[in-house]
């Protein structure tokens, strides 16, 4: 047995200082991928009925499975603010502590969406193709784009990430209305409606937690409602759209365009997206910043730490 407490780190994100920093208290299992259950189990079967502490990631997460596999598990450390893949009831019911790391990539986040909102309306990527691709010399100036500036910027899930999007568009004279579940003490219109709000709206951003009670909530009338001049804009979880929807509204021309960090299926994107010049697509990316990771690492560390040493939790979930 492991003279130090045992922890299985699940997933690629933690950085090599994080993994230095784990070893000084931890005896650290990696497993690179979530296994199915019965490779999982193989895997696991020398430490599994001695497992205290799990790290994972936003992508992978924890399911009941796992989380029922482990007897003695105390702590589940998710690499990410959004836990939609962690299996919180199954945690909840078994008094197991969850942690994540809120706030640290408020920043980065709201930047990529910014930038994915100002690369899509000014066909920076298209633009980008057309200068590498000669197209400038042989075809002449490459033609008109939209405005971002002053326009009506929507915003679902006004909550940390929302609300460091919505200073930013400030600066660009954007007016700046939200959904979410409740009204908040802000100086931006809410609608207890997303369909309202996208009518209301020349960009939506989605920037709310995934899971069940967000499936679809930019649903087919919303993206309808956004119309053909319209931007989507998803930073959240791709389970956030109803991505069948987005595709047929943007093939018949009743969407403007859509930029994308997050998809249904996740690596396996999409493809019928890729082809579509109003589309902009990047690999969830919105917190993969250098200081950003490591800010992200660091607090999942230190939530593991203080746990082994019976501190307060910095950022429990549960
Ligand atoms: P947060 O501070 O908890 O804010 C979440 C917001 O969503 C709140 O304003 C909340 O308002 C709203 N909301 C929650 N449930 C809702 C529902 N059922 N319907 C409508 N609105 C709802 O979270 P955050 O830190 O801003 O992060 C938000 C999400 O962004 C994360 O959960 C994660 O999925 C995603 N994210 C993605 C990336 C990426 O790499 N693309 C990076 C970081 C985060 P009400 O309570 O009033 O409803
Ligand atoms: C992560 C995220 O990159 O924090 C979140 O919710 O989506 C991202 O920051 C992703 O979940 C991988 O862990």
């Amino acid at each position: 047995m492991a003279e130090k407490p045992e922890l299985l780190s699940i997933g690629k994100m933690l950085l090599d200082s994080h993994k230095a920093k784990l070893a000084e208290d931890f005896t650290v299992y990696y497993m690179p991928d979530m296994l199915p259950p019965a490779e999982r189990a193989a895997a696991m079967k020398d430490y599994a009925h001695r497992l205290r502490f799990v790290q994972t990631s936003g992508s992978l997460g924890a399911d009941a499975a796992l989380i029922n596999s482990l007897p003695k598990l105390e702590i589940i450390a998710c690499f990410a603010v959004g836990v939609d893949k962690v299996d919180l009831a199954a945690a909840k019911a078994r008094g197991i502590r969850v942690t994540n790391t809120p706030d640290v990539l408020n920043n980065c986040v709201a930047d990529l969406a910014m930038g994915l909102m100002i690369t899509a309306s000014r066909r920076i990527a298209e633009a980008d193709a057309y200068t590498r691709g000669g197209k400038w010399t042989h075809d002449g100036s490459f033609g008109l784009s939209s405005r971002v500036t002053g326009k009506r910027l929507g915003i679902i899930g006004l909550g940390n990430i929302g609300k460091a999007i919505a200073k930013r568009a400030s600066a660009f004279d954007m007016p700046i209305a939200y959904h979410g579940r409740n009204k908040q003490n802000v100086p931006y219109t809410y609608y207890a409606d997303p369909v309202e709000l996208a009518k209301s709206s020349d960009i939506i951003i989605v920037i709310c937690p995934g899971g069940e009670a967000t499936r679809n909530i930019a649903s087919e009338k919303v993206i309808r409602a956004l119309g053909p001049k319209g931007l989507l804009v998803n930073v959240s979880r791709g389970s956030t759209v109803d991505e069948p929807a987005l595709i047929k509204a943007l093939k018949e021309g009743a969407l403007g365009g859509a930029a994308l960090d997050v998809f249904a299926k996740e690596p396996a994107a999409a493809h019928e997206l890729f082809s579509m010049p109003n589309v902009v697509v990047v690999p969830h990316i919105a917190s993969a910043t250098f200081e950003t990771r490591t800010d992200m690492g660091d607090l999942v560390v230190e939530n593991l730490r203080a746990h082994l040493k019976g501190k307060p939790l910095l950022t429990p979930v549960v």
